[in-house]
């Protein structure tokens, strides 16, 4: 008796160990929900009204002094997404009745289009509620002003009242991250004025790349002079090249496509560097492509996606193998490596979903098991350092696994979107029919 208890015991255990292991594509979902749900009630519990959530103080943060909604407006489609039916009706309910634009305040143009614009286009398109269409027509007019520069490239800030502008040193993410969201609103509204906007400061960027076809990192919009000229693909000009390839994609823009082929070459011919440590895309100088550094970090990691939406999967699967490394050598990715060394740079993490990001296209498109392992670690990696009894905290450092009074919007835009959408059921969204915007909007393709 006593031994078959033994037996029994050692069976039950190897079996819940290997159910560990071998959780299912919808277990695994189920798990991302729930911690959706952990982040939300604390930003409930804590933030409800504000912008973000600050998990160790358990207080919250307004990004310019007076709240926009800004986690609201970003995490509801991922809501949607997971079927949260209740939470998504009483976000939708504080958008509604709270969520106004007219406040005498400087915001920055990038952010705001791409996690509040983008957030309420996508509210929109997958509630159906006018009121939030409404908003993004309002938002975007108050945007409107930041293009007004002799170049036509937009400035970094507006005031959302006087549409006063400042910052005319620019970099072409800032620029060159509005076709999608003002693309998509002069779709839905008939008023072609985002669209041309936004187009015209992509042309201007994209007509002042270098002879070898790069752009650098700093232009000054009133002059069109570039005042930085590194080239790569991180912070700074990262969803400009996002942008070129979604926008075809999108808007069926034929301009954009060729703009991207062109890009795309310049990037691989100059860029991609291959080194005993893995595939990387580095640093040159736009205009000799000469190397001046060899970094990559957490926001380079989107870069497999793009190229894995491109088509090109070899290279993708290359790069995302390098990013997996990179996330591995301290169980969660620092912002930034020199990988000629391997060495930390930045060893903050702030909670970016850009290799998960990847990890969903690469698993969409290969069905490769090895990405929902990597799914597997990036979660264990988040539950592990970064969650706390008040939501999700960014790490200050992926050494010491300090924590930082930090949980970015994006977290419950994005990370959690992707890692709940690498294990879900396919249905939960038509891959084919969406584009994602670069905060993880999803965005209805459709021609203007
Ligand atoms: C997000 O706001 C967007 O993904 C942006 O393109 C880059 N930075 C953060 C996430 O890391």
């Amino acid at each position: 008796m006593k031994n078959f208890l033994s037996f029994l015991l050692i069976l039950v255990t190897a079996l819940s160990c290997s159910s560990k292991k071998s959780d299912t594509r919808a277990e695994m979902a189920e798990k991302v929900k729930q911690e959706f749900l952990h982040a939300w009630g604390a930003y409930e519990k804590y933030a409800w009204g504000h912008d973000a959530l600050k998990p160790l103080s358990k207080t919250y943060h307004d990004w310019y002094g007076v709240s926009l909604l800004m986690t609201p407006v970003d995490a509801f489609d991922t809501m949607v997404l997971m079927g949260l039916t209740d939470e998504a009706a009483k976000d939708k309910k504080l958008i509604l009745e709270n969520l106004s634009f007219d406040k005498d305040i400087e915001v920055q143009g990038f952010e705001i289009n791409i996690r509040l614009l983008g957030g309420l286009l996508s509210c929109y398109e997958w509630d159906g509620d006018e009121r939030f269409l409404a908003l993004a027509e309002d938002l975007g007019n108050r945007l409107l002003p930041l293009f007004d520069s002799p170049t036509g490239l937009p400035y970094r800030f507006v005031n959302l009242k006087t549409g006063t502008t400042r910052d005319h040193l620019n970099n072409p993410a800032e620029i060159g991250t509005y076709i999608l969201e003002f693309g998509t609103l002069s779709r839905l509204t008939r008023n072609s004025i985002y669209y041309d906007k936004a187009m015209i400061a992509l042309n201007e960027l994209f007509k002042r790349r270098s002879d070898i076809g790069l752009v650098g990192t700093i232009i000054d919009v009133n002059t069109g002079e570039w005042v930085n000229t590194t080239s790569h693909i991180s912070g700074m000009i990262d969803s400009y090249y996002e942008y070129l390839l979604k926008a075809w994609l999108l808007l069926g823009d034929e301009n954009c496509k060729k703009k991207w082929d062109a890009s795309i070459d310049a990037i691989n011919t100059y860029l991609k560097h291959e080194l005993e440590s893995g595939l990387w895309y580095g640093q040159v100088d736009m205009h000799s492509g000469e190397r001046v550094a060899t970094r990559f970090g957490a926001l380079d990691a989107f870069f497999p996606a793009l190229l894995a939406l491109d088509g090109d999967f070899p290279t993708a699967s290359e790069l995302q193998k390098s990013c997996f490394t990179m996330w591995n050598l301290h169980g969660i990715e620092p912002e930034q490596i020199d990988y000629a060394t391997m060495d930390v740079v930045y060893a903050n993490y702030p909670l970016r979903p850009e290799i998960i990001e990847s990890a969903y296209y690469l698993y969409h498109y290969t069905r490769d098991k090895k990405y929902l392992d990597m799914g597997q670690a990036f979660y264990d990696g988040l539950v592990t350092y970064c969650k706390t009894d008040a939501g999700y905290a960014a790490l200050k450092n992926v050494i010491t696994k300090e924590k930082e009074d930090s949980m970015e919007s994006f977290f419950l835009a994005e990370t959690l979107k992707y890692l709940y959408l690498l294990f879900a059921d396919d249905q939960v969204l038509d891959f084919d029919a969406y584009v994602f915007n670069t905060e993880a909007h999803p965005l209805k393709k459709g021609n203007r």
